[in-house]
């Protein structure tokens, strides 16, 4: 059976990402709108700033660097309202944006920029030790280290944003009309089912189409003028830029819609509910761990957060306890969505105004959506209200593949041209989908992917270890689940307390902070394997979790 988005479709123009945001014939906001606010400094950028301020950046490199379509540019840093501009002008120059989380150690960036072939690396001076030996390792000269935000450099050595804006080199060449079907706007980086991270790439039309798909519903409840002062409905930028949940849905969303974004360099509960008193902030999108920081921290209380409307969770998933758990302290609704970094992200959202009904639920397809539920041994359709299936989706924000890897891509298609997400899902009568399982192995530390073949791959480099298995414990306390490995030492090799946390320390000392071991590390004498020797995760898994019932 394929169910049909209930929503009237969405009409997609044929155009690229910042002609589509730039120019447009009308738009509901005048252009000295503001769009970005930098929480710490209260720097902004309106429509008509990071129009002129994108332009000139993209011409900037294009003179500088002969910028060329196709050419990939990271951004390793945390959120600034400096990459909006920066990203949508190598957009405007046919580039295409490869965003990498700031606290990667050099490894995990190097493999990024390396896979990506990137030419050039946004970042902001505290990031810059990594960056320049990562940039090195691939061969990435310094001159193409890129500053945002408000330290420069001392010395002078690395170039920052500012000066590379050119405002007088004319027109878009002609050699840069972007094939928006074919021409990528973002590479981001995802295990998707299984495995090391890939470049999954994101066309000029699968973002679009998700910004318009995204938007159509929550434009119902946000206005450029809107709020509770009527100065214009603003949401709290909490989400990272560097994952595709904070690149279309705070970056590309707000710009399209004009409602403004209070930008956090990072998550801090008192600083999140000082900037909601003070800007009268009506929504945010968020993880499910900072839903449950709202409804369980006593500092909250100290706050005004009566503008506040709605959280909107996704990324991973929000239990109806949690949800009622805010409802109840502080009468601000919650809706769910879920989407992955293949769907561009959104794929299904809560409508606001059914706060309280389906509970647990990511609601339904967006617009333009269809999407099957497949049994995952018998490939066929689940028929049956309530039955688990793999959920399949199709739509105009499916990616088209992963970068360079046509075997992992043609895996994950049907060939009926259905993107297969590898979550298991049930769906109710009234077409609401909810998530009960994943057949994946990904791990989701508070929203981060962690590839369990990643950590694996990373212990057996370890001078003890013989076997791994990685696998997620769900921590009900903090409303996430914590990756956790299953270990085989060397014969005579100690199996205490200690040589755990030896490993835990040694593993977190490889690897960007979510990925640390924090469910810990298990000996077991052998790890499940099928008879052809592939690693059993998913057993593991279940007779953990069995364990842990009984
Ligand atoms: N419930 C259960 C959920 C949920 C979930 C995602 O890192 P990626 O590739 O992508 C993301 C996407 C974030 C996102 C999607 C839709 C949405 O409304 C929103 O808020 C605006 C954010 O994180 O990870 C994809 C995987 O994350 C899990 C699921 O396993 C999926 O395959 N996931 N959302 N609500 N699980």
């Amino acid at each position: 059976m394929v169910f049909e988005s209930p929503y009237t479709p969405v009409s997609i123009p044929e155009t690229d990402l910042w002609s589509f945001l730039f120019e447009r014939k009308s738009k509901p906001f005048t252009d000295s709108k503001e769009i970005f606010t930098d929480s710490e400094t209260g720097r902004t950028y309106t429509f008509g700033d990071l129009r002129s301020t994108s332009l000139e950046f993209g011409k900037g490199i294009q003179k500088l660097w002969n910028w060329k379509r196709g050419d990939v540019m990271a951004f390793y840093t945390p959120n600034s309202i400096d990459t909006p501009p920066a990203m949508l002008g190598l957009l405007w120059a046919g580039g295409v944006g490869s965003p990498a989380n700031p606290l990667y150690t050099e490894p995990e960036l190097t493999f990024q920029l390396r896979d990506s072939g990137a030419k050039a690396i946004v970042t902001q001076l505290p990031f810059i030790d990594t960056a320049r030996r990562a940039a090195k390792a691939v061969g990435i000269p310094e001159d193409r280290i890129i500053l945002i935000g408000d330290a420069h450099d001392p010395s002078g050595h690395f170039r920052h944003f500012s000066t590379i804006r050119n405002p007088s080199f004319s027109g878009r060449p002609t050699a840069l009309k972007i094939d928006v079907r074919k021409d990528l706007a973002f590479l981001v980086y995802s295990s998707g089912t299984t495995g090391l991270p890939k470049g999954v790439c994101l066309t000029h039309h699968n973002v679009v189409s998700n910004v318009l798909q995204m938007s159509s519903v929550d434009s119902m409840y946000f206005h450029p003028y809107g709020g509770v002062d009527g100065k214009g409905d603003k949401g709290l930028g909490i989400t990272p830029f560097f994952h595709i949940y904070g690149l279309t849905c705070c970056i590309m969303v707000f710009i399209y819609t004009g409602w403004e974004l209070i930008s956090m360099p990072r998550f801090d509960l008192e600083r999140a509910c000082q900037l909601i008193e003070q800007y009268k902030i009506s929504f945010s999108y968020v993880p499910p761990p900072v839903i449950l920081a709202f409804s369980k921290h006593p500092i909250v209380d100290k706050y005004d957060l009566t503008s506040m409307r709605m959280f909107h969770s996704g990324a991973a998933p929000l239990t109806p306890e949690l949800a009622t758990a805010l409802w109840d302290r502080l009468k601000i609704s919650v809706k769910q969505g879920y989407g992955l970094s293949e769907t561009a992200p959104v794929a299904t959202m809560q409508l606001l105004d059914e706060w309280g009904k389906f509970m647990g639920s990511v609601g339904k397809l967006l617009p333009n959506m269809t999407a099957r539920l497949v049994d995952p041994d018998k490939g066929t359709d689940v028929t049956e209200v309530g039955k688990p299936g793999e959920l399949w989706l199709k739509g105009p924000n499916i990616f088209p593949g992963y970068l360079n890897l046509p075997e992992n891509t043609a895996a994950t298609m049907s060939p009926d041209g259905y993107f297969k997400t590898g979550d298991i899902f049930v769906v109710d009568k009234y077409e609401n989908f909810t998530c009960v399982d994943r057949l994946k192995e990904l791990i989701k530390y508070k929203g981060f992917q962690v590839p369990p073949a990643e950590l694996e791959g990373i212990l057996l480099g370890h001078k003890d270890i013989t076997d791994a298995c990685v696998i997620g414990i769900e921590d009900k306390e903090q409303a996430t689940e914590v990756p956790r490995a299953y270990v085989v030492m060397k014969p005579g090799i100690p199996t205490d307390a200690a040589k755990a946390k030896e490993i835990v320390d040694w593993l977190a000392s490889l690897t960007a902070p979510h990925k640390k071991l924090r469910g810990g590390v298990h000996f077991l004498s052998e790890v499940p394997k099928s008879a052809s020797g592939k690693l059993l995760r998913r057993v593991l898994r279940d007779q953990v979790r069995q364990a842990e019932k009984a």
